[in-house]
């Protein structure tokens, strides 16, 4: 990066800031993860010139012959890791991604039964906020005291409100969701089922969690969270559904494909389809265990009865008496991040919430392992319970940044 140092110092101090602060901090925003120096090639190259409006064979501007080789590559790609009949690998990120799915197969006004947002759900899955939500009804339907989906109710509501779509899918939840009976549910009501894997595609991906691509119609992700891919998104569906995804992302939602990205999607798709990815998400499983039943023996409440996939919920305050914002704070000085974040019906407020949201997938990736994460629950139990001795705060953040360093990121990127 010596151009960039030369050219534009502050931008440059910036980069190498965010890279210190990755390498010494503990990155554990469970949607967070380190992409390979070779994805970062893939999407900082002059890829990022070119306008290729369309799709490979079929595009609206010439000079195309490299972009379809690298479009058609993480088609296929995207296709085999997920044995998916139909891949558009060109939505911008996760929320572009369910806009486009949706406006393919809905009309305005339609209406979609969605997780609610405080039981585990996205934003974009019918928050009163978004532009989804204005566009069409969302139905929320929410976890039962056991933290599982009531599917019975749902089908309740699924007979009652007779939706167009019954969506599945989330951004805090922890349980496995059963997809064969979502499935069915939205069969017998003749609703669309879309599922929305975001946060688990690194972990279906390796084989590690069930894949819901064989039961759903449209399978929707991002592809930089546990799929440890560049920033971007993706939508997979059955070939019935093809023509009408590929016409809503493009000319429906979004102008060109950014190729560079769809570049370093091709790259990270070949990633995953290696045995060492597998290996990866199974570590993820291992680790979001020991976790949580470390949190647990701190007397931390873990929401949903304790987790499934890569991540924990936990009502901080609840078990310590600190708010989910308190403890992201304290979190934050000893270098660990997370996130705050509501628990089921929570009574604070979004902004100081009750719970944080733990994901290891990041950890993982530095190949921290069962050992790491003891020691780890350790350091966050002792920063929330003394969230106000900034003594005991920088002697916790020495150890967590000598724990770091033994497990170096990015060792010679600049
Ligand atoms: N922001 C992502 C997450 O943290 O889960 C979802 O969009």
């Amino acid at each position: 990066m010596s151009i960039l140092k030369k050219q534009d110092s502050k931008i440059y101090k910036a980069i190498v800031g965010e890279l210190k602060r990755q390498q010494e901090g503990m990155e554990m925003i469970a949607s967070e993860n380190y992409v390979s120096e070779a994805v970062l090639e893939a999407i900082g190259s002059i890829l990022t010139n070119k306008y290729s409006e369309g799709y490979p064979g079929k595009r609206y501007y010439g000079g195309q012959e490299y972009i379809d080789v690298v479009e058609t590559l993480a088609i296929e790609r995207a296709k085999e890791l997920f044995g998916a009949q139909h891949a558009n690998v060109q939505p911008h990120s996760g929320a572009p991604a369910n806009m486009i799915a949706y406006n393919a197969v809905l009309k305005p006004g339609d209406k979609i039964l969605g997780m609610d947002l405080s039981h585990g759900g996205h934003l974009t899955h019918g928050h009163p906020m978004t532009l989804s939500a204005n566009i069409y009804k969302f139905i929320g339907y929410k976890t039962d005291a056991k933290g599982k989906i009531d599917y019975k109710e749902l089908e309740k509501m699924a007979i009652k409100e007779k939706p167009q779509m019954i969506l599945a899918g989330f951004s805090a939840y922890t349980r496995q969701i059963n997809y064969k009976k979502i499935a069915a549910i939205a069969k017998k009501v003749g609703a669309i089922s879309m599922f929305d894997m975001a946060h688990i595609a690194g972990l279906i991906a390796g084989k590690a969690l069930p894949s819901p691509v064989p039961h759903f119609d449209i399978v929707t992700t991002t592809t930089h969270k546990t799929l440890r891919g560049p920033r971007g998104g993706m939508i997979l569906c059955k070939e019935k559904f093809a023509k009408a995804i590929d016409k809503s992302a493009f000319p429906g939602f979004q102008g060109g494909p950014h190729d560079q990205v769809v570049a370093g999607k091709a790259v990270a798709f070949a990633e995953a389809l290696k045995p060492a990815f597998a290996k990866y998400a199974k570590q993820i499983i291992l680790n979001a265990k020991v976790l949580e039943l470390e949190l647990k023996k701190y007397g931390f409440k873990i929401m949903f009865g304790g987790t499934d996939n890569h991540m924990v919920l936990v009502d901080v305050f609840a078990s310590k008496g600190v708010s989910g914002k308190e403890a992201e704070i304290a979190l934050d000085k000893i270098g660990i991040t997370i996130n705050k974040n509501m628990i089921p019906d929570d009574p604070r407020s979004p902004m100081d919430p009750s719970g944080v949201r733990i994901g290891v997938p990041a950890i993982t990736t530095r190949g921290m392992k069962e050992k790491e994460i003891r020691k780890i629950s350790e350091w966050i139990n002792r920063a929330i319970e003394n969230h106000a001795s900034e003594e005991i705060l920088k002697e916790i953040h020495k150890e967590v940044i000598s724990m770091c360093g033994k497990f170096p990121i990015y060792k010679n990127l600049m």
